[in-house]
């Protein structure tokens, strides 16, 4: 199967995790572009749903699903999201797709966190992706020496402003062995905004798309 298609296995598993009448919570990129043309294909009736991003929200409205503020909640049943990684304890890191910040705010709101991935996202240790890192522009070069210091090397993504209107550092030659204690670490140096390390908040739950169908990893 291509990744297209495993991408298209998860995000129709992921239905069953939708509760009819509630508010749901969804992340962004490729595959949660799968989950949200499954909801819409559906007939599951929902009361609306979270966003993570303008991309997820222009594609919901596009589909009829209404979208709310994040405001309008108080909680969510679940939310559903992919990941550029996830390892086995269901530490992420996210950010490819430039919305970790919203997702991050979205994924604190919820109950249960399920997220959607083909299986070359599944690694043993995080870090081989380029880590993102949502900064505020002033602080891009201060926290580029940062990472220099642990043997990181931190570039800008070009062209890219965030829905948050800051910018992106990619992150290689990090090998995350502490996900939790390195998302601590970094989320409070001055002017990031989000790591794009999910590890306080991770996963419940896991669809993983493979050749073999899709497996529910916890
Ligand atoms: C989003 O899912 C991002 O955090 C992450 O980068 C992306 C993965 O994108 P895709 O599903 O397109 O591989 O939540």
């Amino acid at each position: 199967m291509t990744q297209d298609e495993l991408k298209t296995l998860v995000g129709q598993a992921a239905l069953k995790y939708v509760t009819p009448d509630t508010v749901v919570g969804v992340g962004t990129g490729s595959t949660v572009d799968k989950f949200i043309d499954a909801l819409a294909a559906s007939g599951i009736r929902i009361a609306g749903a979270v966003s993570s991003s303008v991309r997820s929200t222009e594609r919901m409205k596009a589909l009829g699903i209404a979208v709310l503020e994040a405001s309008e909640v108080e909680a969510l049943q679940v939310y559903i999201d992919g990941a550029d990684e996830i390892d086995h304890h269901g530490h992420m890191v996210k950010g490819g797709g430039a919305a970790l910040t919203r997702e991050k705010i979205v994924a604190d709101l919820a109950k249960t966190f399920v997220c959607i991935a083909d299986e070359s996202k599944l690694v043993d240790a995080l870090g081989r992706f380029p880590l993102p890192v949502e900064v505020i522009p002033m602080a891009a070069a201060q926290i580029t020496r940062r990472f220099a210091a642990m043997g990181g090397t931190a570039r800008l993504r070009e062209g890219c402003v965030t829905d948050n209107s800051c910018q992106i550092l990619d992150v290689t030659g990090l090998r995350i062995t502490d996900p939790a204690a390195f998302e601590a670490d970094v989320n409070q140096w001055p002017g990031v905004v989000t790591v794009g390390v999910f590890a306080r908040n991770k996963a419940s739950v896991c669809l993983l798309g493979t050749a073999q169908g899709v497996k529910t990893l916890t």
